[in-house]
This record gives structure tokens, sequence and C-alpha cells, in this order.
């Protein structure tokens, strides 16, 4: 392409094309030259690395600074946390309500119907939610197949992310619960303890590492059952007196366990809310294998729980 066909954009301008659309000019940019061009004469819009660090940086850590007094703390991005995420945010988009996921990538173990096999299986009338966060399936008369559980979960945090009143932190692990104690002697879960997960894996070769906090009037802790990380609220309720010993999950039986999951779900100390699979390890509950009703109908009433505890 010769030099005089590229296009010059402007911030005033919008779509330039040759002819065949691949020539286009960039709105928006300051009043630099930038180009989509696919045949060699590609620009970017002109700015420096401190630039790309500033971006990151105010915003992330006015978000911290912002979310230390939430509403709601949501442990956990799996499909019950992100559920109640969803749910919650939606019925009440006046709340603050911040999400910490330990892991890197959000979604729990909802990447995968089971095992490592991709399609997803929820039971009736669980699919209501499927419809109203518009992930298609098959029909299978009790049940529904969605073809892929990677499609449930990236539909489920995009719509949960694209909530303006949610905030999610990753890469950061709940290390700790803050706990009050009121002048009758009642204990109140008031908070978390948070640290990025990097950090809070190096406690045993580091020191002096401390962590930061979240105060918030509602904490709902999602999880998941006992593994390199999950059960973590249930655990830290037994080592802070709250619970005097774990009921542990039990062996698989999906018709016990998904509606003993829903009908579990509730505020199990003042202030914490459980939800999804770390109630099978704090009242001893079957687990129900690769079938996702429950986590989806759980993280429902663990939003309308929340809202009990805020109201209350
Ligand atoms: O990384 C964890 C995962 O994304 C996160 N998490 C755990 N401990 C944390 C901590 N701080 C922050 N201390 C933490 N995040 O919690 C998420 C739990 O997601 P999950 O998918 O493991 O749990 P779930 O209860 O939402 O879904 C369970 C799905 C299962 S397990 C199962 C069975 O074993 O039979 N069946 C189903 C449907």
């Amino acid at each position: 392409m010769a030099p005089s066909q590229i296009v010059q954009a402007t911030q005033t301008e919008t779509l330039q094309t040759n002819g065949n659309g691949i020539l286009k000019g960039v709105s928006g940019a300051a009043d630099h030259d930038v180009l989509e061009n696919y045949e060699g004469q590609y620009r970017f819009a002109p700015i420096e690395e401190s630039q790309v660090s500033r971006a990151m940086i105010k915003r992330y850590f006015e978000t911290m600074y912002d979310r230390v007094v939430s509403d709601v703390v949501i442990v956990g991005a799996g499909s019950s946390g992100l559920t109640c995420a969803y749910q919650l945010a939606s019925m009440r988009p006046d709340l603050k309500i911040t999400i910490i996921e330990a892991n890197v990538a959000p979604g729990g173990g909802a990447w995968l119907g089971g095992q490592l096999m991709t399609p997803m299986v929820v039971r009736k009338p669980a699919d209501r939610f499927l419809q109203e966060i518009g992930v298609p399936y098959e029909d299978e008369g009790s049940y529904v197949v969605v073809k892929h559980a990677a499609l449930f979960t990236s539909t489920l945090l995009s719509r949960v992310l694209a909530m303006p009143n949610v905030v999610m932190m990753n890469a950061t692990a709940v290390e700790d619960l803050i706990i009050h104690e009121d002048s009758q002697g009642q204990q109140r879960v008031a908070g978390v303890v948070t640290n990025w997960t990097l950090v809070s894996l190096a406690h045993d070769t580091q020191s002096c590492m401390d962590p930061n906090l979240l105060m918030c009037h509602c904490t709902v802790s999602a999880t998941g059952h006992d593994g390199p990380m999950g059960a973590f609220s249930a655990k830290r309720l037994v080592s802070a007196g709250l619970l005097k010993e774990l009921g542990n999950m039990r062996a698989l039986d999906m018709k016990r366990s998904e509606p003993a999951i829903v009908n579990n779900t509730r505020e199990v100390v003042p202030g914490l809310i459980m939800t999804g699979m770390e109630l099978s390890e704090y009242y001893g509950i079957n687990r129900m294998g690769p079938t996702f009703g429950g986590m989806i109908a759980s993280g429902i009433k663990a939003a309308h729980e929340a809202l009990r505890v805020l109201d209350s």
C-alpha cells in the first residue's frame, strides 16, 4: 500500500475504509496518527509504559480503598459464589458487593462439567437461572445439559463483572475472619482478612507480610468442599470456637445432597452465610457429584439470606 493511502485518524474520525474494509481510523485517540490497518501499517496511539502502570495502580488501589467497607463480601468465585453475587446485585444495585477469589482464574470447579468432561448437567427447576442469564441448553426432561460448563461460567462471570456495584479481587486469599464480640458476649463475623494468594502461600518462608482487611455487614462464604483451598470458613469457625467440629462431607448421593445443600443455606453464625459445597463440610452433607442445580439454587438462596441479614 502506498503511504498516501494511509488514513490519518483524529479524535473526530470514526471509520474510513479503502473499499474492502481493512482501513479504519480509531476514534477517541488524542490528536495522533492511529491506524487499524492489517496490511503492514498498523499504528497504536503513543503512550508511555508509566501510563500503563498508573492506569492499573490508580484503579486497583482506589477499589481497595473503597471496598475496605463493603456491604457484602463473598468469599470464593465458584458456581455458588458467582450465582449469589449475580442474584444479590440484581436485586440490590445499591449494595457494595465485593468478591474475593484466591485463584488467578475465577470459576472454581465450574469450568468442566465433571471429571475432565465438558458438558454441564443442571437439574430442574434450576434451569430457570440459565434462562435468566442467557445460557442455552438441551432439555432432557428432568434436567438440562449445557454444551460446555465454561459457557455457563464465562456467561455468569461476565454478567457479574459488568454490574457496576460488584468488584472482584482475584489472586487474593481470605486468610482469616474478623470476629467481634458485643457486650453480651455474642460473637459476630464482621469481615475478612485478605492477602495476595502468593503472599499467603509464602508465610512459611517469609516473615512480616501482614495482611489487609475488609469490613462488611454480611459475609457469604462459598469456598467449596475441603481440598487444597476449600472449606475455609467452616474450618476457621472450628478453630475460633464458633463450631464444635466439622460435619465432614459425606459420600456421594445426589438425591440427598442437592436439596440438603439448598435447604441448609443460611446464616450459620451471626454475620456469616454459607453456600455451596462448603456446607457439606459444615453440616456433614453428602456430595452430589457433577450436577450443578444445587449450587445455583444455594447461591440464589444465599443472596436472599444476605438481604435478610442486612435488613435485620
Ligand atoms: O479458589 C476457590 C474456588 O474458586 C475459592 N476459595 C477457596 N478458599 C478461598 C479463600 N479465599 C478466597 N480462602 C477461596 N477464595 O472458592 C471457590 C470455590 O468454588 P468451588 O467450585 O470449589 O465451590 P462451589 O461450592 O461453588 O461448587 C462446588 C461444585 C461441586 S463439588 C461437587 C462434588 O465434589 O461432589 N459437586 C459440585 C457441583
